[in-house]
């Protein structure tokens, strides 16, 4: 018998039979469904501390209550993370719940027309239409895009309901755009996908070594962590561009874009060719260093340097920094993992870390920068790629040991990986994926290629769209909208990017209908007839005690974690807390060297550079940089473009940045349209001459929906995360 035949059995079995419409109930009864149990808001005239919505750095903010809704908010002065700071999206993050254009019905396509309905229908739509899709052509045949941006129970929920109650096989998350390179380089370097530092590390370091991050636009606060090392730090900053951060560093190396890896195996050779390897580290706690040794051969300086636009004496400098005994730490975001060989990439800075011994003491470590405010909470229980918990959903053993702790049948945990964001949207070009749910993310305008992604989804037969807003341009395409509840207006844990579990807590009430993604989900499964399966997940409490069961013998172990309370009480949690320990204020991991490979060593991990998929040149001239903007700005802008203070804080318009010679060579003027032109089609933005883009590059902000009409679809083989950091274009001005 098949997985899906014996799944549909069991739902069947199991459907209970309810007395009336059971979505009118759940909407209006309290208590019944567990949607009472949402707690009351905070006492009417308080003041309660949540963590922000936004990005990772999981800053925690006071809100304040007037009449039992939120009226303002203050940066906390006592919490570990961000201590009183906060940055401009933190201080306006209650705008965007205000909003005009906030989803407050479930609205159905009828036609041309979205048509409001109850959410009885929308739940009956939702569950005839994919139970239809699903017996006619199989569990491949419907997937679901998770988030990095809602609470770790809901997404717990999202992933166990969508792979266990509904039976799919298929389902990822806009962590693929994001995550997906560290996650892999962790994996395979260290045994888990375990980020080790604290960001006491900042404060605590010599040397910090920041690789294609921009934090002071991107992670404000933690820049702020940087300012206050009393160690006068030398901060090396590794961007073709000359980013907002470049300009504060001690050292910019404005590497040609896209060397990151021979820079690094470059960096490696000097090291060891200098006799600066921390040799018992490497003989006591690591894996493959003779062959890393060998492979380094070809990386001479005079290659590196030709390669990589770095002088052989900078690079000499460096190597000699980063081996010199000091404390150094090395910090990489999305200039790194959002590449063709990004997993080899950073692993070549894990490299780094392990060759000097720089992992596992105060101000040290090979540390990826989460981006969204639980793209952590992602990476352990979204159940996409990972297994619930951190587990593999190809080992038995494993999937044992989650039906047992959740009490479902074994068969009802897919046995395979699921295919991964680009080979869904492959599979519904193809035909084979005909339901997709999409949920707080939008993909229509943040996937690479967008220009492709708008004609796969018109392939699809039903698509339904999760969001706060209605006027997203995924939910603009969506059968079905389902309004989502959003920061603010529930309760749940967000983990951070130090593993830091924060809470949030309803502060304000959703418009209209609009429910928890929490409860939507709960609505859906009951409705799908699997009550049974999750009968002990009623609340965001339980579901989080179910977590810490599931974290048991885990590397991510936080059994020791009483409730949302004692995070609150506490300042936050960083996992691993198993049972019986009690929290530190901060703590970073492998303090004793030994990592999670069954032999408790790290691996070094190589492989030679890759060929660029697609190079300037000919009549594209040009390689195309991505990336954020300005702090002021949140991705897709559903949020931050609410805010009238953050938009006043942002550009004005869609801009180009060009450098000085090439608006020379190419004729544009500063603040003129021009259309910016690759493979994939063309759009016209304003041009910004600057130097602080390198000479044969543009950059795009990703804010607005244009940018991703022209960038290229390739991913890491790996990881598969797309390369958003590269394609080619050309410039020319518009003619008026
Ligand atoms: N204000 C704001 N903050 C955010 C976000 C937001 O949308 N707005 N998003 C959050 C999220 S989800 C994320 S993932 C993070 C992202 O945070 P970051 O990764 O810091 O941001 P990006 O601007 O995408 O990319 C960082 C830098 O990579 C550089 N880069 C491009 N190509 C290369 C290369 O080949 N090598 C090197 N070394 N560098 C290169 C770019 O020039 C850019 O300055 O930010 C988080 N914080
Ligand atoms: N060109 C280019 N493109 C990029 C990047 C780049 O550097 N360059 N970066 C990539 C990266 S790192 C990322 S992370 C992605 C981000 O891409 P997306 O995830 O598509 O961007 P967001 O705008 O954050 O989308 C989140 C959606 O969730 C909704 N939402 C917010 N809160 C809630 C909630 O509580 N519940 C529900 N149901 N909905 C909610 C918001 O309204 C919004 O529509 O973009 C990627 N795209
Ligand atoms: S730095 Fe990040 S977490 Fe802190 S206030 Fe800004 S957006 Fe929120
Ligand atoms: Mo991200």
């Amino acid at each position: 018998m098949s997985l899906y035949q014996k799944a549909v059995d069991l739902f069947q079995s199991r459907v209970r039979v309810h007395d009336g419409p059971l979505t009118s109930q759940l909407v209006r009864t309290p208590g019944k469904f567990g949607l009472g149990q949402v707690p009351d808001r905070v006492a009417p005239d308080a003041t309660t501390a949540m963590v922000c919505g936004f990005c990772s750095t999981g800053c925690s903010l006071n809100v304040h209550l007037r009449d039992g809704e939120a009226s303002n908010l203050t940066p906390n002065f006592d919490y570990p993370v961000n201590l009183g700071m906060a940055c401009p999206k933190g201080w306006e993050a209650l705008a965007p719940l205000a909003a005009t254009d906030r989803a407050t019905e479930p609205l159905l396509r009828v036609g041309e027309e979205m048509t409001e309905v109850s959410w009885e229908q929308a739940a009956e739509v939702f569950t005839s239409r994919m139970k239809a899709i699903l017996q006619t052509h199989g569990p491949e045949s419907v997937a679901f895009l998770s988030t990095g941006q809602i609470c770790t129970e809901e997404m717990a929920f999202l992933g166990a309901f969508a792979k266990f109650g509904m039976g799919l096989v298929h389902g990822d998350g806009n962590t693929r755009q994001c995550m997906a390179t560290a996650v892999r380089a962790y994996k395979e370097s260290f045994g888990f996908d375990a980020p080790p530092f604290s960001y006491a590390d900042f404060e605590q370091s010599d040397v910090i070594v920041l690789v294609g991050s921009n934090l002071c636009i991107a992670h404000p606060i933690m820049w702020q962590r940087i300012l206050r090392n009393p160690r006068s730090p030398e901060i090396i900053v590794v961007d073709p561009r000359r980013t907002e951060t470049a300009m504060q560093a001690t050292t910019h190396l404005a590497i040609s874009p896209k060397s990151d890896l021979i820079l690094f195996y470059g960096l490696a050779r000097l090291i060891v060719e200098r006799g600066l390897v921390e040799e018992d580290f490497v003989a006591a706690h690591t894996n493959g260093f003779e062959g890393f040794r060998d492979h380094l051969a070809s990386f001479t300086s005079e290659f590196t340097e030709r390669e990589t636009g770095i002088a052989a004496e900078e690079l000499i400098r460096i190597a000699e920094l980063i081996g010199s005994g000091k404390r150094v730490s090395f910090w990489w975001t999305m200039g790194v993992n959002q590449g063709w060989e990004a997993t080899r990439t950073a692993q070549a800075i894990i490299n780094l870390a392990l060759l000097t011994g720089n992992i596992g003491k105060p101000g040290t470590g090979a540390n990826s920068i989460t981006g969204q405010c639980n793209a952590m909470g992602s990476r352990l229980f979204s159940n996409t790629s990972n297994l619930l918990g951190g587990h593999e959903f190809t080992n038995p053993e494993h999937r044992t040991k989650v039906a047992k702790i959740l009490d479902i049948p074994v068969e009802s945990i897919p046995d395979q990986n699921s295919l991964a964001y680009d080979q869904i949207l492959e599979g519904v070009k193809a035909g084979r994926i005909k339901g997709l749910w999409v949920i707080a993310t939008n993909p229509a305008h943040s996937w690479i290629g967008r220009q492709e992604f708008s004609s796969v989804l018109a392939e699809l037969d039903f698509l339904v769209v999760q969001d706060m807003y209605h006027s997203t341009e995924t939910a603009r395409l969506a059968d079905l909208v389902l309004p989502a509840a959003g920061w603010g207006e529930k309760e749940g844990t967000l983990i951070n990017s130090e593993r830091r579990f924060g809470v949030v807590k309803k502060v304000s009430r959703a418009p209209g209908r609009a429910l928890t993604d929490f409860n939507i989900i709960r609505l859906l499964a009951t409705t799908w007839g699997c009550c049974e399966m999750f009968r002990r997940w009623k609340t965001p409490s339980d579901v989080f005690q179910i977590m810490k069961e599931l974290s048991a013998e885990q590397p991510c172990d936080f059994g020791g974690i009483e409730d949302f309370d004692h995070i609150d009480r506490e300042g936050g949690i960083q996992w691993p807390l198993p049972k019986g320990q009690s929290p530190e204020k901060e703590r970073r991991l492998f303090h004793e060297g030994a990592f999670y490979t069954p032999d408790a060593r790290a691996r070094f991990l190589y492989e030679s550079p890759a060929a660029d998929p697609e190079p300037p040149g000919g009549e594209y001239p040009l390689r195309l940089l991505t990336g954020r903007g300005s702090s002021a700005q949140w991705h897709t802008q559903t949020r931050t473009g609410k805010s009238g203070v953050l938009r006043n804080l942002s550009p004005a318009y869609n801009y180009l940045e060009i450098h000085p010679l090439d608006a020379l060579k190419y004729g544009i003027e500063s603040g003129r349209e021009v259309k910016v032109a690759s493979l994939r089609g063309s759009v016209t933005v304003q041009a910004f001459v600057t130097p602080t883009v390198p000479e044969g590059a543009v950059f795009m902000p990703m804010h607005e929906e244009t940018t991703n009409r022209l960038t290229l679809n390739f991913v890491d083989p790996y990881s598969r995360q797309p390369s958003y950091k590269s394609c080619a274009v050309a410039v020319a001005m518009v003619e008026k």
